[in-house]
């Protein structure tokens, strides 16, 4: 029996047969579980690839603080004033537009084809930012769905959003790991203040890991007790019918889109004709960028109403 070709599931074979060639099922099997995963350092990139990220990140701390930044040492506010920030900790954000690494992550195989699964092919990159830690108390694990809710708390079963973060440093319960209920996802609601903290687990991965999650999955922080920094770059993905976090939509530079393929384009919206002014929506965005296998299938479906039209006269 060969699974990857059903003509009934033509969205989702390429994107189930590169999971295979990834050699990534154990993670969609543990992600559908308990909502989230840990792919080993080999399968996510290169040594080359994950100190050049790093570094990037360590620079772009020292530009917006002002204070040299390594791994071994704590952090410092200096001159940053980009909110949220809490003790031993702040965020750099905006990072897709801050140096070309950023494209290159975004596109990595194993980071794509997990959001692509979770997100059935409609995500756009919602933000792409750095949480950097140090030292630092906190009151609770801080748990929480990514999901925006409805007012009442629900949420829909389906992952609206998901998330993954490269660790560019070793997640360690001390080191201040992320923070997992295993199976929250399936929970459909965020957790009401204090509830979940008990079941909570620490995600320990070590430094090139990737840590992917459904955007149910109830998640926060273990406090930072060790010296040195807990690094990584949030990846943060949402349905194209959210809105993003951040503003790449109409910000993009068209040079950016033509180094790229076209599931860059996508995952910034530059496929995206919502957001129009007086000129009313531009269609022609939707087309540009469509994948290889919705053209066929445009195609297909135009050659037969072309055909239905011809047949009645
Ligand atoms: O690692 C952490 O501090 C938690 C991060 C988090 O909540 C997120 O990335 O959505
Ligand atoms: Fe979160």
């Amino acid at each position: 029996m060969k699974f990857g070709k059903f003509k009934s599931t033509k969205g989702l074979n390429r994107t189930f047969n590169r999971i295979r060639e990834l050699g990534i099922e154990s993670n969609i099997t543990e992600l559908n579980t308990y909502g989230f995963t840990v792919v080993s350092p080999e399968k996510v990139a290169d040594k080359e690839f994950f100190d050049r990220i790093r570094e990037t990140v360590l620079r772009l701390c020292s530009e917006r603080t002002g204070v040299e930044f390594s791994v071994e040492k704590n952090g410092d506010f200096g001159k940053y004033k980009a909110q949220p920030q809490s003790e031993g900790q702040f965020l750099l954000f905006y990072l897709l537009m801050a140096d070309r690494v950023f494209e290159e992550w975004i596109l990595n195989p194993t980071l794509y084809t997990i959001i692509d699964y979770l997100m059935g092919g409609q995500q756009q990159l919602s933000s792409l930012t750095s949480f950097v830690k140090w030292k630092g108390k906190r009151d609770s694990l801080g748990l929480h769905s990514d999901s925006p809710p409805d007012r009442d708390g629900h949420l829909p079963a389906c992952s609206d959003v998901a998330n993954a973060t490269y660790c560019l440093t070793d997640y360690t319960l001390e080191n201040g790991a992320i923070a997992m209920v295993p199976g929250s996802h399936r929970y459909c609601r965020q957790p009401r203040p204090g509830e979940g903290e008990e079941q909570a687990i620490p995600v320990e991965a070590e430094a090139g890991s990737l840590i992917a999650w459904h955007g149910n999955t109830w998640h926060g922080a273990f406090p930072k007790n060790t010296d040195g920094l807990r690094l990584n770059v949030t990846s943060y993905h949402c349905h194209r019918r959210l809105k993003t976090q951040e503003a790449y939509q109409w910000r993009v530079s068209q040079e950016m889109l033509d180094r790229n393929p076209p599931e860059f384009a996508r995952l910034v919206a530059a496929d995206d004709h919502m957001g129009w002014d007086e000129g009313g929506p531009d269609y022609a965005r939707s087309l540009r960028y469509l994948p290889e296998d919705a053209k066929k299938r445009l195609a297909a479906a135009r050659k037969s109403k072309a055909r239905e039209a011809a047949a009645a006269g």
